[in-house]
């Protein structure tokens, strides 16, 4: 009886073992998968996206061959499309900001209510708290795989013409911003004039005067030298803009369960990694620290706004009484876009925050 027994768990053990090679086995990865991201490999954005390709190269004995593509090249610079693109397959993986897939998912102008999140503190709790794991259920239903968070970072608001302390500063400004709607409804209600530019045609944008400001972290605002085009920067962290790490359902479905743990433990080591990046000088030493002693990483520039001070832009920053007016101006914008992103999603993020 013992024998049988043992004959038996020898044969399953057995079986077991060819099924999990021959699973193995049947995978054969593409060539190459491509990536798309809305950025240059020069910003902390595309340099997390580059680290992310190279760490699942390395993890995978070269298995995974991603390639990025920059500056929404696979999508003819059209920013807003990323996500469709990813959800039918078109392309493969993404390194993408959830602004630029709020037009398919209202429920991502979250980060863009005007004055909502605010701390680097609140954006981490509503991205791995309840809030955040409802965004990424959301996602995986239209068959994109968000594998862990990154960061543009907090927007500041950056112009050629005044110093901006008030709304009153804002009227008539020119202002690109990003294509989307939320973002017309925030500097129409300030008295700007905002004017939709894809990131791509942006800079050039700035270089011919087309318009007076723009706005974007300092992730964005020193890789393309923005003191050059615009003297005067606003601190007012208006609203937050996170990265996801992203793949396709079926290419996620397609990969054995070693090749998954591989590229998404790539995912969490490259956005760490990139978060801080970004982060570095804007929250005290923390972000500094976490890229010297977790990744033996020194950064060329390590406070971002002392670096833009020294190249001889103008730097605002608002006292909390000024602040306030923007809050209040653009509470009527908070009325009706928490209705649009969802009031379950909004509270949530709120007891997140509150947590
Ligand atoms: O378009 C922008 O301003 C940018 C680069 O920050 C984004 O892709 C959201």
């Amino acid at each position: 009886m013992k024998k049988i027994l043992l004959l038996t768990v020898l044969i399953f053990a057995i079986l077991a073992t060819c099924f999990s090679f021959g699973v193995a086995a049947d995978f054969t990865p593409k060539r190459e998968y491509t990536m798309t991201v809305n950025v240059g490999n020069t910003f902390g954005w595309g340099m997390g996206a580059q680290k992310w390709a190279d760490l699942v190269k390395e993890k995978t004995n070269g298995q995974i061959i991603i390639k990025p593509y920059w500056g929404s090249q696979l999508l003819a610079g059209k920013q807003m499309n990323w996500l469709q693109a990813v959800a039918e397959g078109s392309i493969d993986f993404a390194v993408e900001s959830t602004i630029n897939s709020s037009a398919v998912i209202k429920s991502h102008n979250l980060f863009s209510l005007p004055f909502f999140i605010n701390t680097f503190k609140n954006l981490d709790r509503i991205e791995y708290g309840k809030a955040g794991q409802m965004l990424i259920e959301e996602m995986e239903k239209m068959q994109v795989v968000a594998l862990a968070w990154g960061e543009n970072g907090f927007r500041q608001l950056t112009n050629s013409i005044r110093p901006v302390t008030s709304p009153e500063d804002m009227k008539g400004l020119r202002v690109r911003v990003c294509p989307t709607a939320i973002y017309d409804d925030i500097f129409k209600q300030l008295g700007a004039d905002p004017i939709h530019m894809n990131w791509a045609d942006a800079v050039t944008g700035f270089q011919q005067g087309a318009v007076d400001g723009q706005e974007n972290p300092y992730g964005v605002l020193l890789p393309v030298n923005i003191w050059e085009y615009h003297e005067y920067i606003t601190n007012w962290n208006y609203l937050a803009d996170p990265l996801l790490f992203c793949v396709n359902k079926r290419v996620w479905d397609s990969f054995p369960e070693i090749i998954q743990l591989a590229v998404k433990e790539a995912a969490r080591e490259a956005g760490e990694w990139e978060k801080a990046f970004v982060r570095r000088g804007l929250d005290g030493d923390t972000s500094i620290n976490i890229l010297r002693d977790k990744f033996g990483y020194e950064p060329e520039i390590v406070d971002q706004i002392e670096y833009v001070k020294s190249q001889g832009a103008e730097v605002v920053d608002l006292t909390p009484e000024q602040l306030n007016v923007f809050i209040e101006a653009t509470q009527p914008v908070m009325d009706k876009w928490v209705d649009i992103v969802g009031k379950d999603l909004f509270d949530a993020a709120i007891d997140d925050m509150t947590k």
